[in-house]
């Protein structure tokens, strides 16, 4: 049988390992891509390690999360972020010129290479048929040093796209509609890839919706082919010299298949507050809401806004709504405005906001209490919006503008107008100027850190045993966005580990804070979680934060990828219940024994839990690979990068392999 596109991308950039589904691999990373809001612990982490200048081809920041200046924090944040860039030769995206992942699509996409992101939205880059993956910052600053990317082999599931979209249906209703067939984890340790003749009527943007979104699946990335919608757009991008076309064999071999007939959808919703909640927009019809919201790195494309602007032309949105449009790149504005596309907008009533990630991370523009909000971002867990209870449901751009004129969720297709189908410009107007090139040697350049940035804490090793109390129980499903909040209070604070420490589970329980602290010095704490744990954004803060609060271990049916992957790097042993009564048996409050934790993790897969409390133990296990064991016996992977380092400073050169 032939190769899949993910199959060929990996084989290309294979470094270590068999890649048999379940095994570990480690991956040749040839760009990377961070964000304000993640990327300053990155600057931090290449500072700790000592690095000197990146060795990937090409490493961009760009500055779009903590746009809000309302204070010293962020913008000393940016200036620091510009320095680091110069310092360690990495390119500078200014705040204002956009969302990362269009904008790293449109400069720095190029078929057939590898991303590793500090933002789980990185996948989005797989539109071009590169193989991208959202990882936490410590793991970028690895691969920004010239480290490989380890991750588990996923196994493959091709996806058949047949058909053509009907009017009023877009991009987004299809990476819905595998949410509503999949769920919020239904393609955990699998690499979404689509193919088929469906394929034709999706340009490169188009799929950047579905790769984007792929991560709400849990996927660990999702790739499409490099194919002729893929030159067109680099050709709009005036970059056709980057194209190269990547298809899959004639006969690829998927370890998984699923279909999807495109003529057959209709437009769809996720209802609050999970992306996996999914019904027709047509049930929810009629509820009267408060905003409807265009943007995003969900929904980022030139034909997203292009689209809402000729639903609204000419018409005026009710006094009731606030129609919230974030333009997601400098280089969008100029289009839109050449395109004679932004007058409709302003006229109708949009408050036009600035590039960049706004309100989808709760940056400004949060529903009012018990409103609904309409949506084109990506995720919609409990809270995010910035308020607290709040009520916001995933839509497509039809839907959202549809909405935004009735005042109330509306299915486009009922709307008395034809579809307005877009025709985009085949060159686009290209703007370069608000990214910065690193010079050619940063060694002089100091790092400018703001009062508000402090260095990484420390952490010691795995101790023998633990010993703690239960310090708060959840769930199935719980996000980082319930473990460490983001939004216009909190981001500003992700410099400072200290600080951000004060709203770790804040969403879920308030006090937690304080009984961390109190219980830190007495050893740590547990936190025990159901399945899913950890799922949403890549932010490391979600370990980093609570390992600083005094964190030894998680106990949960089973984790999300990255965050499971953030806690091993910061020394936060991630454990599985064996059997699922054992989750049920312990409460909140219970003192948790390890009593043989450091020997039973370098020995085995297995570790003994006593519940002192209930004076009964039971086995949990670990999924960790022997490094990822070095890893957490070393306490987190910078120490362990730095006594390996250190270690091959001091082997003489001959023995060296
Ligand atoms: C998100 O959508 O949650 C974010 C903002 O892009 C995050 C990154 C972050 O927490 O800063 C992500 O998904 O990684």
């Amino acid at each position: 049988m032939g190769r899949s596109v993910a199959r060929k991308l990996i084989d290309d950039h294979l470094v270590d390992g068999d890649p048999a589904p379940g095994r570990e691999i480690g991956l040749r990373i040839d760009q990377t891509l961070t964000q304000d809001a993640t990327g300053t612990m990155v600057m931090l982490e290449l500072e700790a390690m000592e690095l000197d200048r990146v060795k990937t081809e090409i490493s961009a920041q760009y500055v779009d999360h903590n746009l809000l200046q309302t204070d010293h924090k962020n913008p000393d944040d940016h200036l620091f972020l510009l320095s680091a860039c110069r310092r360690f030769g990495v390119w500078y995206s200014k705040p204002g010129n956009g969302v990362s992942h269009p904008v790293h699509m449109q400069r720095f996409g190029i078929p057939g290479k590898t991303l590793v992101g500090s933002d789980s939205h990185t996948p989005a880059a797989g539109s071009l048929g590169m193989l991208a993956f959202g990882a936490g910052g410590l793991e970028v600053a690895m691969a920004m040093a010239g480290e490989p990317l380890y991750l588990t082999m996923p196994e493959i599931w091709g996806v058949e796209l047949t058909g053509e979209l009907p009017d009023w249906v877009s991009a987004k209703d299809v990476i819905l509609e595998m949410l509503r067939r999949h769920d919020v984890d239904g393609a955990k340790n699998r690499i979404l890839e689509y193919y088929g003749p469906g394929l034709d009527s999706l340009d490169a943007m188009d799929r950047h919706v579905i790769a984007n979104m792929g991560t709400e699946l849990g996927a660990t990335t999702t790739v499409f082919p490099a194919d002729d919608a893929v030159r067109r757009f680099l050709r709009s991008q005036q970059r056709e010299d980057d194209f190269l076309e990547i298809l899959p064999d004639d006969d690829p071999e998927y370890d998984l298949h699923d279909a999807i007939d495109l003529s057959s959808l209709e437009p769809l919703m996720a209802r609050p507050s999970s992306p996996g909640n999914v019904v027709p927009v047509a049930e929810e019809a009629g509820k009267p809401i408060y905003q409807a919201y265009i943007g995003s790195s969900a929904n980022p494309g030139l034909r997203d806004f292009a689209v809402a602007a000729r639903i609204v032309e000419g018409r005026q949105i009710p006094d009731s709504v606030s129609f919230d449009v974030n333009p997601t790149s400098r280089q969008l504005i100029e289009n839109l405005i050449e395109m004679g596309l932004l007058l409709p907008l302003v006229h109708a009533g949009a408050r036009i906001h600035q590039a960049g990630c706004n309100g989808c991370i709760g940056m400004g523009q949060a529903p009012a209490t018990e409103e609904i909000s309409l949506r084109t971002v990506p995720r919609n867990f409990p809270g995010r919006s910035g308020t607290r209870e709040d009520k916001v449901y995933l839509v497509s751009p039809e839907t959202a503008a549809a909405s935004a004129l009735t005042g109330e969720i509306t299915d486009p297709r009922t709307l008395d107008m034809a579809y307005p189908r877009i025709e985009l410009p085949e060159r686009q107007i290209v703007n370069t100027d608000m990214l910065e090139a690193p010079p050619a040697d940063g060694s002089d350049v100091e790092l400018r850190k703001g009062p508000n940035i402090v260095s990484l804490p420390e952490f010691g090793a795995l101790p023998e045993t633990l010993e703690g109390p239960v310090l708060l129980k959840v769930g199935d499903d719980v996000s980082t966005d319930e473990i460490m909040p983001a939004g216009a209070e909190i981001l500003p604070f992700r410099s400072n580990i200290p600080e951000i420490s004060k709203w770790v589970f804040d969403r879920i329980d308030r006090s937690f804070h304080d009984r961390a602290l109190a219980s830190k010095d007495e050893g740590g704490h547990f936190v025990v979680g159901g399945t899913n744990y950890g799922q949403g954004s890549s932010r490391e803060h979600a370990a980093l934060a609570p390992r600083y609060l005094g964190l030894k271990a998680v106990l949960a049916k089973d984790f999300a990828r990255i965050h499971w992957q953030n806690l091993v790097n910061f020394g936060i042993l991630p454990l599985t219940f064996v059997d699922a009564a054992d989750y049920d048996a312990i409460e909140q409050d219970d003192t948790l024994a390890l009593p043989k934790v450091r020997a039973e993790v370098r020995e085995g897969t297995r570790v003994t839990v006593e519940n002192r409390t209930k004076d009964r133990a039971f086995t949990v296990e670990h999924e960790l690979s022997d490094r990822q064991v070095e890893m957490i016996l070393a306490g987190s992977l910078i120490s362990f990068f730095k006594s390996s380092a250190s270690r091959k400073k001091r082997t003489p050169a001959s023995q060296a392999r």
